[in-house]
Order: structure tokens, then C-alpha cells, then sequence
């Protein structure tokens, strides 16, 4: 299993804020590389089959809901250990827990609206890369 790619979303909430260029900046100089990155409004079935592994969570309607309230960056990324590296550099989930400095400590509102997505393993980097971009669109 490739261990290089990791999958990542700015999402609707750093999106709206104008704060997506600040974020894409801080990924770079932490010496990831865009490997794929688009723009989309997710709609709910996306968001719901997207999430799927959530599905039985009490946040689960938040969530989906959240994800398919405005456009999104979808990209991926890559970097030696991307997966471990990426979810180090973004922080915990509830951005009052996340490290200072990270990503979510700086650009993160609550543990929904946590401003980005990490994968968290080189198995689900593989599925939700896939589940956005083709082969011939990951650089
Ligand atoms: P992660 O994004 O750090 O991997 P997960 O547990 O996989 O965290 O949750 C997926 C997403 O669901 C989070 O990024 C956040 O947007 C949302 N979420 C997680 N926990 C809660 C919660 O307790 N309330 C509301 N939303 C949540
Ligand atoms: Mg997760």
C-alpha cells in the first residue's frame, strides 16, 4: 500500500471564509505537494456516501449536512508518511484540543466546522481520493 498520498478537504467553512489560500500555503511549506485539487459543492448523497463509515454517529445528520452546505476543495496530497504526517500537521478533531499552531487550532470554529479533512490511513487515502478524482487526474 502506497503510503505517500494523503486525501484532504478544505471545507465549507474555511472555504467561505477566505481562508483556503492561507491553508493550501501552510500545506506547502509543511513540504506537501498537490498531487490533485478541485472545487465542488458536495450534495447530500455525496456527503452521505462520502461519510459512509459514520453513518451510525450521533453527529452523522450534522456532518452531512455541514459538508453539503457550500463548496469545498478536494485535493490530494503527497508526502513521505502523508497520512500520519498530514493528520499531525492539521491537529485533533475539536479545534480547542488541536495543537497550537495547527491547522485546526488556527482555522477551525468547533469540532464540526473543524476547517479540514485528513484521511486517517493509507486505505482510506486510496478510497476517498478515488472517490473524487480518476487515475488520470492525480499527478
Ligand atoms: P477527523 O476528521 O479528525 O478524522 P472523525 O471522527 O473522523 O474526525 O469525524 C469526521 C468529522 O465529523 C470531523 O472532522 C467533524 O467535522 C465531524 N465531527 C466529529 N465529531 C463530531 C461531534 O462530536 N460533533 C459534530 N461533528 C463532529
Ligand atoms: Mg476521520
Amino acid at each position: 500500500m502506497s503510503n505517500d498520498i494523503t486525501f484532504s478537504i478544505i471545507k465549507p467553512d474555511a472555504l467561505g471564509s477566505g481562508n483556503a489560500g492561507s491553508i493550501i500555503s501552510r500545506i506547502n511549506k509543511a513540504g506537501f505537494r498537490i498531487a490533485a485539487l478541485k472545487m465542488l459543492h458536495m450534495t447530500r448523497a455525496q456527503a452521505e456516501s462520502f461519510y459512509e463509515v459514520h453513518r451510525e454517529r450521533s453527529f452523522y445528520p450534522e456532518l452531512v449536512e455541514f459538508m453539503s452546505s457550500g463548496p469545498a476543495l478536494v485535493m490530494v496530497l503527497r508526502h513521505p508518511d502523508a497520512v500520519e504526517e498530514f493528520r499531525r500537521l492539521i491537529g485533533a478533531t475539536d479545534p480547542v484540543r488541536a495543537l497550537p499552531g495547527t491547522i485546526r487550532a488556527d482555522f477551525g470554529t468547533n469540532v464540526r466546522m473543524n476547517a479540514v479533512h485528513g484521511s486517517d490511513s493509507p486505505e482510506n487515502a486510496l478510497r476517498e481520493a478515488s472517490f473524487f478524482f480518476s487515475a488520470i487526474e492525480i499527478f
